[in-house]
């Protein structure tokens, strides 16, 4: 009943707010307008709980990732206009967690902690590019290899399941070389990140945006070959370009929204109807039965429009306080879990990380692994239903340029960490080279406490009359990892 009344608090706060605002569009963006912004983390519990199933009951393990979506903009999630029937029809068979976190709001680190199951300060893949500065001789493509090679120190999700058998799908974002590095054993992307064909993803961002042939190809083999698979889906969407089909587009057609409003919407129903298409290739092959499904998006995302609180110097497409930033709009987001006849379905009120879909992915598939993990193998609560015992969350924002490849810390410009319904933000010192300064200024301030259950928008900064949660949560962070950089104090 807590659980529940937590809901309607937050549900009903962020309706009051669209109601004090101006317009229609604005109704249905709320937090879009909101100028806040934020990542976290996880203390982890042991692991080890595998060894009990036999081969057969290994689940295949699709993994639907949504690329720059903000948590409100499903119809799941109670937004008033954005269309999603088929996730909503997942959130309804899934074990679902309205507030799941990724440590970092930048796509290609939080893919990255996907895959290793690792923070961005362990993994150091932190940002989506390495800084090259203009006309200093220093080799870029070097530097990206270098930045590729990260991956190397740890066991991505499909090389550890390649070892029991399983095929492995690889479409949409990926930014670490070609698909068999990450140890796919199928796959889009190429690994032309040096060449204008791509960056992160190349010929893998098509999937989704035209048709799914290669995704049903690839069921088609595993079924001949009758192996498990694992699936990486994480196509280009509703991402930029915001180019929607007309027949969505056509959707949300109303003089009182701004256009870009208009076209998001419409992206977030193109994903969310090739999510459906997958699951119906799922189902079609006798498949679905035995699948569990994750859902997660990489961070979030609210269109930068007229009458977004940005500062003047703001030039990036999204407004403060969502993608690159450490706060809710930035790090939020709905997961899922979805398993018939494993997990039940419910709606969960805990607050989880993305670390914890490594440990639980692999614990499905009755994988070894590391004993060191941040995350937490969740698979136990789901099928009991037992509340997950684990209070605190951490997360770090970082530059979009990596500064120094073995360093971190030098592109560090936030930390934040969540402690029961309590949030604490601070920014680091710091002056960082290339990826819009302008962002980077509008996320470094003194330190911020917000009571999430009271504030889901992060409006009323409680840290001045709550010095000594400020202090208790500081020192939650410094037991977390060190860092050398002081804190932004006023
Ligand atoms: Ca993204």
């Amino acid at each position: 009943m807590a659980d529940k009344a937590v809901d309607l608090n937050e549900r009903e706060g962020h309706f009051m707010m669209c109601r004090t605002m101006m317009g229609r569009w604005l109704r249905w963006t709320a937090g879009w307008l909101v100028c806040c912004s934020a990542v976290f983390a996880c203390t982890a519990e042991g692991n080890d709980r595998r060894g009990e199933r036999s081969i057969e009951d290994r689940p295949n393990i699709v993994l639907i990732i949504s690329d720059d979506q903000r948590w409100s903009d499903y119809g799941f999630m109670d937004h008033p206009l954005i269309e999603t029937p088929n996730l909503d029809r997942l959130a309804r068979q899934s074990a679902l967690f309205s507030r799941g976190y990724v440590p970092t709001a930048l796509c290609r680190a939080s893919l990255m902690t996907l895959i290793t199951g690792r923070y961005a300060f362990e993994h150091r893949t932190c940002g989506n590019d390495p800084f090259v500065k203009k006309g200093s001789g220093v080799d870029g493509r070097e530097l990206k290899e270098s930045v590729i090679a990260n991956l190397d120190r740890f066991e991505p999700i499909p090389k550890v399941l390649g070892r029991l058998g399983y095929l492995s799908h690889q479409s949409g974002k990926w930014w670490e070389g070609h698909f068999s590095h990450g140890g796919f054993t199928h796959g889009m992307t190429l690994g032309l990140g040096n060449t204008p064909r791509g960056r992160h993803g190349d010929l893998g961002l098509t999937i989704g945006r035209k048709g799914m042939q290669p995704i049903e190809d690839f069921l088609d083999e595993a079924v001949t070959k009758q192996k498990n698979f694992f699936m990486w889906y994480a196509p280009f969407l509703p991402h930029t370009p915001h180019n929607p089909p007309e027949r969505l587009l056509a959707r949300y057609a109303d003089k009182e929204l701004p256009m870009p409003i208009q076209k998001y919407a419409a992206m977030c129903t193109w994903f969310d109807e090739s999510c459906g298409q997958l699951i119906e290739l799922l189902e079609q092959k006798g498949l679905r039965s035995n699948t569990m499904i994750v859902y997660v998006c990489d961070n979030g995302w609210t269109s930068t429009v007229k009458g977004v609180n940005a500062p003047a110097d703001w030039k990036a497409p999204y407004a403060p306080g969502t993608k690159r930033s450490p706060y809710d709009g930035g790090v939020r987001t709905p997961m899922m879990f979805n398993w018939p006849g494993k997990i039940k379905p419910q709606e969960r009120s805990e607050r989880i990380s993305s670390l914890d879909i490594y440990p639980t992915i692999l614990s499905a598939a009755q994988a070894p692994m590391a004993q060191d993990l941040p995350g937490l193998d969740l698979l136990p609560y789901l099928e009991s239903g037992q509340e997950i015992p684990r209070k605190t969350l951490y997360g770090e924002a970082f530059g979009h340029d990596i500064q120094e490849i073995d360093n971190p810390e030098a592109s560090l410009l936030n930390r934040w960490c969540i402690d029961g319904d309590w949030k604490l933000i601070v920014s680091y010192e710091d002056e960082l080279q290339g990826g819009s300064p302008s962002v980077r200024r509008a996320h470094s301030k003194p330190p911020q406490l917000f009571n999430l259950k009271n504030d889901p928008e992060e409006q009323n900064n409680m840290a001045a009359s709550h010095p000594d949660r400020v202090q208790q949560l500081s020192g939650k962070l410094e037991n977390w990892y060190p860092v050398k950089k002081n804190v932004i104090d006023r």
